[in-house]
Formats: structure tokens, C-alpha cells, sequence
């Protein structure tokens, strides 16, 4: 893979998830030796630390079908501009999480630089409802409706009118969907390989498809891995854990697969939520799977 130099953006945001933990993703991964793992590989490290969130105990919540919205929207506008200044200077954004509520930021950004973004969403969820279709009101389930423009309009300001073409987004490893969130991405043009089509043409098959599908007359490629994409007997950490996932193996398989197709321009890993884990099992794995992605190779 080229070397690259990478840009961290830690975002210790969790008003999307309304729980508290997941603010902590960011130190749970870096404290695993994320930079000692990418310098290994031969990239150049940039950290610019974390942006800054109020807690949400400073707030107060509005219990509608947005919550915390103009929090997140605040948020995700610092991190827009934080993303784009990174390409601007020829960096490789990688943005530690914060529950998946971020991803609207980091995509408002990267579509300010690329206008015919890829999306490559692992997660267990669709992460496809609006405040129409949510059942909680939590926004960590709603950045990839938002990014195609669908949804609710102060939800979509960072986009500047800029969206995604759903066509160009290709989820992996999604086994629970709520009933209208399903029926939306079945019409949306997106392509999913749910955990079925994993079990049945194997990791390497899907993600040939996959890549075939994310640089298909696109400009750039973002990696957008929710950690409750894996097992949680492999990743305890998660604030939404979904059994029936990725193996820890299989995880890494997809994203060695990437590396070597070099065709990733930007990465974020989120929901990690060390007060759930387990000695920070899981910010090792994410730490170990960020290093994946970015060409590490056991020997
Ligand atoms: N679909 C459910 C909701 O919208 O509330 C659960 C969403 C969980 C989202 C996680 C982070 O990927
Ligand atoms: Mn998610
Ligand atoms: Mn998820
Ligand atoms: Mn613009």
C-alpha cells in the first residue's frame, strides 16, 4: 500500500447514541497503540486530538425524534471542516469515535473534496431511519439516510446540498433492521451483504463485489466501521451489540483485502465504548483492525 500520512481526529461524541461510554472510544483506542501501529506499517502520524463535545449533562435533551440534534449538528460541522482541512493537506483522514452519529460530519466533509463518494458501512445496523421511521429517536441510527438527503433538514446542514448517491454505498455485515428502515434501504439503490451472504459466498467473494461496487465512477472511497459490526464475543465493547456478526478474523480479512486494493481514502471507527469492554478488548480490536485497514501484515 502507499504510505500515507494519517490525520487522527478523535470525536468523543456519544449524544447519538444517548449513552454514556462510548465518549471514551477514542482514549480506549489510542491507548491500544494505534500510532505505534501505524508507524510500524511506515505511515506518518498526525494526531490533532480531540474536538471538543460538552457533555451531555451540560444539556439539555430534547426528547423528540432528534435527540441532542443541534448538539450533534454543532459537532459535526467542526469535524466537517476538520476533515476537508485534512485532504486539503493531502492527509489521510482517520476519525476515532464517538458513536456512528459522527459520520454525518466526517461524510459532509469528505464530499466537499469528492463528489462521487463511495461508501463502504460495516455495521450490524442499516443506520437508514429518519426521524420519521426511528423507534428511539437516536441519531446513531439515522447518518446514512442523512447522507443520501433523506431525513430531517437540520440534520443535513453540513451537507451544504452536497449528498451521496445511495447507489455508490455498499453495506457489510447487517443482520437487524427496524421494519420501515428495511423497506427504505430495499428501495434505496444501496447494496447490502447482510450476514447471509457472508455465511454463503465467504468474506473474500463479498468484498470483491464490494470494491468492484465503491469504485465504480467514483473519486474516493470512505471506510466507515461500526465495531458492532463483529460478534460481540469478539468485541464486548459496544453500546448496541448484535449477535450473529463478523469473526474477528473475518473482520480483518476485509479489511487486508482493502489495503491491498489501496483503494481507501478515509476511515472512521466508532461505537467503541470502553465501559462495556473488557480490559479494552475491543479497543485493541479496533485499534488492530484501523492497522488492517492501513496494510498491516503479520509477516
Ligand atoms: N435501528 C435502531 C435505532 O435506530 O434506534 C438501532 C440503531 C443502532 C445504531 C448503531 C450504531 O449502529
Ligand atoms: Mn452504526
Ligand atoms: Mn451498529
Ligand atoms: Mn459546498
Amino acid at each position: 500500500m502507499k504510505l500515507k500520512t494519517v490525520r487522527i481526529i478523535g470525536v468523543p461524541l456519544d449524544y447519538g447514541a444517548d449513552r454514556r461510554g462510548v465518549d471514551m472510544g477514542p482514549s480506549a483506542i489510542r491507548y491500544a497503540g494505534l500510532h505505534e501501529k501505524l508507524r510500524q506499517v511506515g505511515h506518518k502520524v498526525i494526531d490533532i486530538g480531540n474536538l471538543p463535545v460538552p457533555v451531555p449533562e451540560s444539556r439539555t435533551k430534547n426528547e423528540t425524534h432528534l435527540k441532542y440534534a443541534d448538539e450533534i449538528v454543532k459537532v459535526s460541522r467542526v469535524l466537517a471542516r476538520a476533515v476537508e482541512k485534512s485532504l486539503d493537506e493531502d492527509n489521510y483522514p482517520l476519525i476515532l469515535g464517538g458513536d456512528h452519529s459522527i459520520a454525518i460530519g466526517t461524510i459532509a466533509g469528505l464530499l466537499r473534496k469528492f463528489s462521487r463518494l463511495g461508501v463502504l458501512w460495516f455495521d450490524a445496523h442499516g443506520d437508514y431511519n429518519t426521524d420519521q421511521t426511528s423507534p428511539s429517536g437516536n441519531v446513531h441510527g439515522m447518518p446514512v439516510a442523512t447522507a443520501v438527503g433523506l431525513g430531517h433538514p437540520a440534520l443535513k446542514i453540513p451537507f451544504h446540498g452536497h449528498f451521496v448517491d445511495p447507489h455508490k454505498i455498499v453495506y457489510v455485515g447487517v443482520r437487524t433492521l427496524d421494519a420501515d428502515e428495511a423497506e427504505a434501504l430495499r428501495h434505496s439503490g444501496a447494496t447490502v451483504f447482510s450476514m447471509h451472504e457472508i455465511d454463503r459466498y465467504g468474506m473474500r467473494d463479498v468484498m470483491a463485489k464490494a470494491i468492484d461496487i465503491v469504485t465504480d465512477q467514483t473519486d474516493g472511497v470512505h471506510l466507515s466501521f461500526d465495531i458492532d459490526a463483529v460478534d460481540p464475543l469478539y468485541a464486548p465493547g459496544s453500546g448496541t451489540p448484535y449477535s450473529g456478526g463478523l469473526t474477528e478474523r473475518e473482520a480483518h480479512l476485509a479489511l487486508e483485502l482493502l489495503a491491498e486494493s489501496d483503494i481507501v481514502s478515509s476511515m472512521e471507527m466508532v461505537e467503541v465504548n470502553p465501559i462495556l469492554d473488557e480490559h479494552n478488548r475491543t479497543g485493541e480490536l479496533a485499534a488492530n483492525l484501523i492497522a488492517s485497514a492501513l496494510g498491516h501484515r503479520i509477516i
